[in-house]
């Protein structure tokens, strides 16, 4: 439900634009050497084992995964490959540390890959052990209409547009607010080859 009363949540900060095209193409191509070693995967929802549209990988410490047995968590290898995350790209970590107002890095970068008609239902991101640090996001390619809600999955939200080189925060209030993707605007933007959007997440996971 949208609501002409909708307010976001202290904590909540949008950065239109924070990357420049040079630094989403440096970006990319960072992001493309994480998925050549460590291909994405359709990670499944917990009890239903319901795909989820969106293909995922992660770079860092940890990597965010769910499956139908044990449900969402983080890991530290690669659920196919066996393997340790790559390295976060210095790029996505430059980001963190010029938003995130937070002293300590952050220790898993979760890749989401949207084709077609990929999309993500309203969630908190709540897994993380160390709620004090905000999640931080960085849009690539096409468009999406992102929704924003409260702490509580019956409070009101609002859609808006997130385009490439887009930086969002989630932070204090606002870092357990429900939120989800839409949809995608296919052909809204020619940075990734073919098409789609990538959205990038850091997240602080343990407590320093
Ligand atoms: C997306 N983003 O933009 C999904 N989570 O594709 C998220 O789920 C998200 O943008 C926490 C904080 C910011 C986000
Ligand atoms: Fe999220």
């Amino acid at each position: 439900m949208d609501s002409a009363d909708f307010a976001p949540l202290p904590g909540f900060r949008l950065f239109p634009g924070l990357l420049d095209a040079a630094r989403q193409r440096s970006l990319l191509e960072a992001v493309q050497a994480v998925l050549a070693a460590a291909p994405a995967y359709h990670a499944c929802m917990p009890k239903s084992g319901q795909k989820m549209s969106v293909a995922m990988s992660n770079a860092g410490r940890f990597g965010w995964y769910s499956d139908r047995e044990h449900g969402y968590r983080y890991i530290e290898r690669h659920p196919e490959t066996d393997r340790p995350w790559p390295a976060i790209p210095e790029a996505a970590l430059a980001v963190w540390h010029a938003v995130a107002g937070y002293d300590h890095a952050p220790e898993c970068c979760l890749i989401n890959l949207y084709r077609d008609t990929a999309k993500m239902g309203l969630h908190q991101d709540r897994d993380e052990a160390e709620m004090a640090a905000p999640v931080v996001s960085i849009s690539l390619g096409d468009d999406a209409l992102f929704r924003l809600g409260g702490t509580s999955r019956k409070a009101s939200t609002r859609s808006f547009k997130l385009s490439s080189g887009d930086v969002l925060v989630l932070g204090g209030a606002a870092r357990l607010a429900y939120h989800g993707i839409d949809r995608v605007l296919g052909g809204t933007s020619r940075l990734i080859s073919g098409g789609g959007r990538i959205n990038l997440t850091l997240r602080r996971v343990t407590r320093p």
